[in-house]
């Protein structure tokens, strides 16, 4: 469980029922699934909020993911803020209604329930980064795009960046993947845009983390200056450092990686509160209502881009 100062975060179970009740309260809105299990077999939970919710229509997709890294329990609850905000507010807030009305909206709270869980095991934190398969992997250096290519992950299994036995060795990436691979309907990638989210540094960064270069095989000028633009925008509502994702350091086999090269979705990494060491991976849960409700805008405005194309 979490520690004293914690306790306003979600457990996995805490986070199972979350879920659970928002689909009671809001069923025409609102529907749970998964994506597969983790290593450890937890359900790797999905939310979808839309209008006829039980109905796939034709309206373009958005994804959320969190928690990639385990002991980044706050973008856990950005993910459930998410959840909350567009069901609660759907009724009231023609804004919200009208997102909600012309999306479809995906949202994975965690991505890695097991390390998750180890990470908080025994009443106190661990420091635990990677999933719990043997030595543990990094999940966003298992990413399939370059996977292992230039450096910025490692062969060592004692590592905190370890890049798994080969590309979607874990579980966690090979489920998200199929399920996205999945949203290929007609020959069309439903899901649009996507944000996964990190802590910590306070940043907005795009693809691609394998190469300094801001254009290669893949990315266009014109798309490198679209996601400088859209993510300019988004870090002008949270007053986050907007960078392409090699600016902060190289990492092959990331999410946004992969999101964009194989699926041309304008995928993003969120890396929120704090911007350094102190309080960390740690803060307090006194920091989980303004440090998720500070990522309103630029989720809305992801979802509008979505929308726009
Ligand atoms: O290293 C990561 O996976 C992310 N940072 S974290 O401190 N949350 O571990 C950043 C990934 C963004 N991609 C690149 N920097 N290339
Ligand atoms: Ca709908
Ligand atoms: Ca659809
Ligand atoms: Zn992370």
């Amino acid at each position: 469980d979490f520690p004293a100062g914690y306790t306003g975060y979600h457990t996995y179970a805490e986070t199972q029922t979350e879920l659970q009740k928002t689909v009671a309260n809001y069923p025409a809105l609102a529907k749970l699934g998964s994506a597969g299990t983790s290593y450890e077999g937890r359900a790797l939970s999905l939310i979808k909020i839309s209008d006829n919710v039980a109905t796939d229509e034709n309206e373009p997709e958005v994804l959320f993911t969190c928690n990639q890294h385990a002991r980044e329990h706050l973008t856990t609850e950005m993910c459930l803020h998410i959840v909350q905000r567009l069901t609660s507010g759907y009724a009231t807030d023609p804004a919200i209604k009208r997102l909600v009305d012309s999306t479809e909206i995906w949202v994975i709270p965690s991505v890695n329930p097991d390390g998750s869980e180890y990470d908080i095991s025994g009443g106190t934190f661990h420091s635990w980064r990677k999933n719990r398969q043997g030595p543990g992997t990094d999940t966003n250096r298992n990413w399939g795009y370059k996977w292992g290519c230039c450096g910025g992950s490692s062969g060592s299994t004692s590592s905190e960046t370890y890049r798994g036995t080969a590309a979607f060795s874990a579980p966690e990436t090979r489920a998200v993947s199929n399920w996205v691979n999945s949203r290929v309907v007609g020959g069309v990638q439903q899901i649009k845009t996507h944000i996964d989210f990190h802590t910590y540094s306070e940043l907005v960064l795009w693809p691609f983390g394998y190469t300094y270069a801001d254009t290669a095989p893949g990315m266009t000028a014109a798309e490198a200056q679209k996601f400088q633009t859209l993510g300019k925008q988004m870090a002008a509502t949270n007053g986050y450092t907007p960078e392409q994702s090699s600016d902060l350091y190289i990492t092959d086999g990331s999410v946004n990686d992969w999101m964009w090269a194989t699926h041309k979705i304008w995928s993003f990494t969120f890396e929120m509160y704090p911007k350094g060491s102190s309080p960390g991976f740690y803060p307090r849960d006194t920091q989980i209502v303004p440090q998720t409700t500070r990522n309103d805008q630029a989720v809305d405005i992801l979802i509008n881009a979505a929308i726009t194309g």
